[in-house]
C-alpha cells in the first residue's frame, strides 16, 4: 500500500526522532518528534489566561506569571503518538503515516495539576477533567477546538504536570507555548498543548478526539502506552533504502525502551530474524518515567541479518511479532526489524 501525497503532506509537518537520536537519554530539542492536528497557534501573551472553571467553588484564571510563580517540578518523561507503527498496519485509514519513531524524551518542568485543582475546589460529584487547547480544525466533518479529558483520579495523580518549559527553554510554539499538560506513561494525544482552559465536568467528556479518534473498539480507549522498544540501527544506511551496512566482528546494538503499564524488566535482541532472542543489559532508567536504555554485544557475522528488539514491562506485558490491526492504526508495538548486510 503507497502513501498518498495528503499522508505526506501531514508527514512533512509531523517529523519523527530520528533513530540514531536514541542514543541521548533526554532529546535534544528539535530532534523529539511532533504531532500537531491543525495549525500551531499564534498565542498573544497580553492577553493569555489559563481558565479553571467548571464544577469548582472558585473558578480561576492565571497568567503564565502566575503559573511560573508557583512551586515547580522537572520530569524526564517519554512521550509516543498512540498512531507510531501506524504505516506497517494494513489496510489503513488515511492518518499521520509513522512508521517507528514517534517518540522522545524532554526534562518539562511545569507546576503540579494536584494543588491547583484543590485550590480551586473540584466538587465531588465531578468525574472528568476536560483539557482544551487553542488550536481548531476539522477532523472526521467536525469542526472543534484540540479538546481531551481525564478521569479526576488521573488528572489528580503527583506526575501531571502543567509545563511551560522544555530541556530547560520556554516551550517552543510546536510544543505547545505557553503551556501545556504532560500526563506521563500516557500516549501522546493525553498531553494537551497551547492549554487555555481546565474544566471540572460532571459527565464523561464526548469531545470528538476522545469517543471518535483513540479508540481500539467500542469499548477500549487508547489510555496507557504499551512496551516498546527500539534500537539505533548498526552500521552506515543506504541514503533511500534505509538499509544498513555493518563491517563483520563485535559491535555493540544500543536502543531505548518504555511502557506506561510499569518499568521495562527485560529486553531481548535477536539478529537471524528468526526468533531466537537473548537478553540484552539494561541500563538506569532516566527516570521512572521514562525510558530506559539497554545494550546487547553482537559479534556480527557475514551474511544478510534481521536485528530486532523486544521489551517485557513489570506488568508481564512484552512486544508481539505482529500488531493487531484497528481502525485507526492505534497501539501497534510489534517488534522493530532492521535489516543489516555484514561484510
Ligand atoms: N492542542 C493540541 N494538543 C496536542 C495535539 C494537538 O494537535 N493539539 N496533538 C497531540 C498528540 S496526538 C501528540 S502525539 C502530542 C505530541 O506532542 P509533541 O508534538 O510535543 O511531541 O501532542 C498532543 N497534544
Ligand atoms: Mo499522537
Amino acid at each position: 500500500m503507497g502513501i498518498s501525497l495528503e499522508e505526506l503532506q501531514l508527514a512533512a509537518r509531523n517529523h519523527a526522532l530520528p533513530l540514531e537520536a536514541l542514543r541521548h537519554d533526554v532529546t535534544p530539542l528539535g530532534l523529539h518528534y511532533l504531532l500537531i492536528h491543525f495549525d500551531i497557534p499564534h498565542v498573544d501573551m497580553r492577553t493569555w489566561q489559563l481558565a479553571i472553571n467548571g464544577l469548582v467553588e472558585q473558578p480561576l484564571k492565571l497568567t503564565l506569571d502566575e503559573l511560573e510563580a508557583r512551586p515547580s517540578r522537572t520530569l524526564a518523561v517519554t512521550l509516543e503518538c498512540a498512531g507510531n507503527g501506524r504505516a506497517l498496519l494494513e489496510p489503513r485509514a488515511p492518518n499521520q503515516p509513522w512508521l517507528l519513531e514517534a517518540v522522545g524524551t524532554a526534562e518539562w518542568t511545569g507546576t503540579p495539576l494536584a494543588p491547583l485543582l484543590a485550590e480551586a475546589g473540584a466538587k465531588p460529584e465531578a468525574v472528568d477533567v476536560v483539557f482544551t487547547g487553542l488550536d481548531r480544525g476539522v477532523q472526521g466533518d467536525v469542526e472543534h477546538d484540540y479538546a481531551r479529558a481525564l478521569p479526576l483520579a488521573e488528572a489528580m495523580r503527583e506526575e501531571v504536570l502543567l509545563a511551560y518549559a522544555i530541556n530547560g527553554q520556554p516551550l517552543p510554539p510546536q510544543h505547545g507555548f505557553p503551556l501545556r499538560l504532560v500526563v506521563p506513561g500516557w500516549y501522546g494525544m493525553t498531553h494537551v498543548k497551547w492549554l487555555r482552559s481546565i474544566t471540572v465536568a460532571a459527565k464523561s467528556f464526548d469531545g470528538w478526539q476522545q469517543t471518535v479518534a483513540y479508540q481500539l473498539d467500542a469499548n477500549t480507549p487508547v489510555s496507557r502506552m504499551l512496551p516498546r522498544s527500539l534500537l539505533v540501527p548498526p552500521g552506515i544506511p543506504d541514503f533511500l533504502t534505509r538499509e544498513r551496512r555493518l563491517t563483520a566482528g563485535p559491535c555493540v546494538v544500543e536502543g531505548r525502551a518504555w511502557s506506561g503499564y510499569g518499568a521495562i524488566e527485560r529486553v531481548e535482541v535477536s539478529v537471524d530474524g528468526a526468533g531466537t532472542w537473548s537478553d540484552a543489559t539494561l541500563a538506569e532508567p532516566v527516570s521512572e518515567y521514562a525510558w530506559r536504555g539497554w545494550s546487547f554485544r553482537w559479534d556480527a557475522t557475514t551474511g544478510e541479518h534481521v536485528v530486532s528488539c523486544r521489551a517485557t514491562d513489570a506488568s508481564g506485558r512484552t512486544q508481539p511479532d505482529t500488531g493487531s490491526w484497528n481502525e485507526g492504526g492505534y497501539c501497534n508495538n510489534a517488534v522493530q526489524r532492521v535489516r543489516v548486510s555484514v561484510s
